[in-house]
Parts: structure tokens; C-alpha cells; sequence
């Protein structure tokens, strides 16, 4: 349930190994991609696809779900406006599942949640059905590890963290994943699986607000931060090496962590490094615009109709992902003050608010007031933006030492 960056590997990897797949989506246009033979998720190629797409059934009927020996629920897990979890798309998605519920089978979730979601939300809600969880049918959590981009790590050779609702879900949850993966973490909950996750992805946070935070200082200070993480990850042990940049993008980062600050309300605690973090990151867009109006500045320069090229729209290197993407809300502050905006992004052709279309790199050199690098893609000539552009804001340290860049 769920064809997204989750689901569809997933279904592709099972397959893969020979087995019937049933994808069900709400998304009619995903459905009708897939059964053209075109993939929508990076990762997996529409060659992949097509190769396996024999054994995958793709369809909007979630009927189709009762003849399944095991349904895995991959949906959306956002946040509300007010930045709190929303469960609609997986209650939703649960609700449908319980009216089509049969003994024996199994039920997974991936989509990462706050501990207690499996147990505390789907099960009461699967029990709507008549059947009793981890008795009539198996029920069990294991969280989805995609790092949209990565290579070197898959869904196969990424241990699988899994637990069940009763040792015998879990091992049914076991049996099953390792058709797929080569490696199964078990663990004694669901509830330590769902915060797992979230601990992996809290680390991150909190440790690239640090040196976002620091770079903040060393601005002030005019220090070379990147010169800084460079020499402290010389230390073979103890310390490990983050970024600072102009924010965290992305469906993960800058969402689960606000999943257990949620949940840890109802255990009277503020977890303040969370918050701490997410407010951190918020300001990196801000300062990186300051950053760009001082430069402009001591050009002589008011940033309202000055061209400002970005390079570099999606949220990471490497990856067409534009969600949460900290260059989108560069965008809107440098629109505000009535900059002349244009981007080159090779992996964006153009921006979802159908305004801004990647420009191609020479064209987007040759126009620009500014080079402004937020997002460093491989195959992208920083060097020669560095020669060729009057000024350059580097957010990503990938010019240092070139006469007339500017680093965060
Ligand atoms: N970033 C920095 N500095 C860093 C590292 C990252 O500023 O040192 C920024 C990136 O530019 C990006 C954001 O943080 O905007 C997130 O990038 P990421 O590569 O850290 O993470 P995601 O969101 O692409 O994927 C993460 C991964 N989590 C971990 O590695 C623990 C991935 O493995 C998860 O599966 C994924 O979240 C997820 O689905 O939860």
C-alpha cells in the first residue's frame, strides 16, 4: 500500500526475487505510469521496472489486497501545518485494510512514526475487522531505510530493523524480509523499531544543526568553517563529519524528529534538542539570504533587481528531490527583496510553482549579478562558476580558495 520512494522498491525488489506483488495507490497517475513501464522514483530505473513488472499488479482496487499473504504500508507520514504528526494518510490507509482483512496474513508498516503508532493506532484499527492481531493475523513494524540517491547501500545489503506485535509476528515479519534483505535487525518491540528510526534520523538533525549553528558564528568570526570540519575530521575517532549548508531538506529530517517531540508531550517532557535543531535549521535559509545581501552590498549592489542565479534547487546532491528543499524557500526571501531569479539545476528541469525552469549552465553564468551554489550536484562545474560568474555565494564549500567566492 503505497507506491512512493518506499512502496515501489519494495515492490520491485519482491519481484525480483519471483514473488506475486499486488501495488495499490490512491494516485490514478502513478498507477498508469507504472503500467506503462515508467518509473517516477529515481531509484528505480523504468528499465528495472519493466524488467520485473511481469509480477507486479498495480492498481487503485485495494481489494486486490485480500488474495496477499503479506500487505506492507508504505504511506505518507507529514505534518500538519502546525508541525504536528498527521496519521490521516495512514489511518485512512488502515481503515481500508480492515475491511479486507484475512486470517493469516501479515501486515507491515514501514512509514516512519512515533513509537506506539503499530500497536497503540493500526491494531485497534485492524481489530475493527473481527481478527485479533498477533492471533487471527500477524502484525509487525519495519522501518524504511531509503536514502533516496545512495548506491552503495540497498535495500539488500541495509540490515532490516524489524519487531512484531507477538514473537510470532515478528518471525512471520522475518520469513518475509528475507526474501529481500541479507541482513534482520529483531528487536524486542514495535516500539523500539518505531524509535530506531526516528534516532537515526534525530542524530542527523541535531548534529547538522551544530555546524549549521557554528557556521553561523564562524561567519561572524570569519573563520573558515568548512577549513574547520576538514581539521576535526582528521580525529580517527570521536568525531564524525556533518555538513553546515543552508538548511535540511528532504521528507525526513526535517519532519520525524517533530514525530517524538509530539509523542514525548504525553510523557511531560519538552525534548529540547529537537526543537532546538528544527529551529536552527528554520534560520539557515535566512542567513544564507543575509549572506547574499551583504555581498551584493559591498558590490554596491541592492539585491532588488540584482540576477541571482542559483545552482542547485533540490533538497540534496545528486537527487531531483525538490521536498522540504531549503533552495525553494531561498527562492521566496531573495523574491521578496525583488531579486532577478534563475536557476541551472541538471536534475530539476523546472520549479513545481510552474515559474522558474533550469536554465542551461553557460546560459545561466553568462546572466548572473551572482552565483549562489546551494545545492552542489555532481557533474556541476563549481570551479568554472567560481572563474566565470562577478560574484559567487558558495553554501556548500565546494569553491574554497577561489579569488571571488564568498563561503556561508
Ligand atoms: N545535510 C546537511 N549536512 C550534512 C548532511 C545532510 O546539511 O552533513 C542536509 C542535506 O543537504 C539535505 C538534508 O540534510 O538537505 C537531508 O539529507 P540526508 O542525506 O541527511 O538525508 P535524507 O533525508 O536524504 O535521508 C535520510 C537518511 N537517514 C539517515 O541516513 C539516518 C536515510 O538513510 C533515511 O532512510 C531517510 O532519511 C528516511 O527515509 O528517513
Amino acid at each position: 500500500m503505497g507506491l512512493g520512494y518506499v512502496g515501489l522498491p519494495l515492490a520491485v525488489a519482491f519481484a525480483e526475487e519471483g514473488h506475486d506483488v499486488v501495488g495499490v495507490d490512491i494516485d490514478a497517475r502513478k498507477i498508469e505510469a507504472l503500467s506503462r513501464g515508467d518509473s517516477y522514483i529515481e531509484d528505480i530505473p523504468s528499465e528495472r521496472l519493466r524488467a520485473a513488472s511481469e509480477r507486479i499488479e498495480a492498481t487503485t482496487r485495494a481489494a486486490n489486497l485480500s488474495r496477499c499473504d503479506a500487505v506492507l504500508v508504505c504511506v505518507p507520514t507529514p505534518l500538519t501545518a502546525n508541525r504536528e504528526p498527521d496519521l490521516g494518510p495512514l489511518v485512512n490507509a488502515t481503515r481500508v485494510l480492515a475491511d479486507l482483512l484475512q486470517r493469516g496474513q501479515l501486515v507491515v508498516l514501514e512509514s516512519t512514526t512515533y513509537p506506539g503508532t503499530t500497536r497503540e493506532r493500526m491494531a485497534p484499527i485492524l481489530e475493527e475487522s473481527g481478527l485479533v492481531a498477533g492471533q487471527d493475523f500477524h502484525l509487525a513494524y519495519s522501518p524504511e531505510r531509503v536514502d533516496p540517491g545512495r548506491t552503495d547501500y540497498t535495500l539488500r545489503n541495509t540490515p532490516k530493523v524489524l519487531a512484531g506485535l507477538t514473537e510470532a509476528c515478528g518471525d512471520q515479519a522475518e520469513a518475509l524480509y528475507r526474501e529481500v534483505c541479507d541482513e534482520i535487525v529483531r528487536v524486542s518491540s514495535p516500539e523500539v523499531a518505531e524509535l530506531t528510526k526516528l534516532l537515526e534520523n534525530i542524530f542527523r538533525s541535531v548534529n547538522i544543526a551544530m555546524v549549521n549553528e557554528i557556521a553561523m558564528l564562524t561567519d561572524r568570526m570569519d573563520i573558515d568553517i568548512w577549513e574547520v570540519v576538514d581539521a576535526a575530521a582528521t580525529k580517527p575517532y570521536g568525531f564524525m563529519r556533518f555538513e553546515p549548508g543552508p538548511g535540511m531538506g528532504g521528507h525526513c529530517l526535517p519532519v520525524d524528529p517533530f514525530y517524538l517531540s509530539w509523542r514525548a508531550r504525553e510523557f511531560d517532557l519538552t525534548t529540547e534538542f529537537i526543537e532546538l535543531a528544527g529551529k536552527v535549521n528554520q534560520q539557515m535559509p535566512y542567513h544564507c539570504v543575509s549572506k547574499v545581501e551583504r555581498v551584493l552590498n559591498a558590490a554596491g549592489k541592492p539585491v532588488h533587481g540584482s540576477r541571482v542565479v542559483i545552482f542547485g534547487v533540490s533538497y540534496k546532491p545528486g537527487v531531483g528531490d525538490l521536498r522540504g528543499s531549503p533552495a525553494l524557500k531561498i527562492v521566496t526571501l531573495l523574491g521578496a527583496l525583488g531579486a532577478d531569479l534563475a536557476y541551472h539545476d541538471p536534475h530539476v528541469p523546472a520549479l513545481d510553482d510552474g515559474g522558474l525552469r533550469s536554465l542551461s549552465f553557460d546560459d545561466a553564468l553568462e546572466s548572473c549579478d551572482l552565483a549562489l551554489i546551494v545545492t552542489a550536484h555532481p557533474g556541476v562545474d563549481h570551479d568554472a562558476i567560481a572563474e566565470r560568474a562577478p560574484l559567487v555565494v558558495d553554501l556548500r564549500g565546494v569553491t574554497r580558495g577561489a579569488r571571488r567566492t564568498v563561503l556561508l
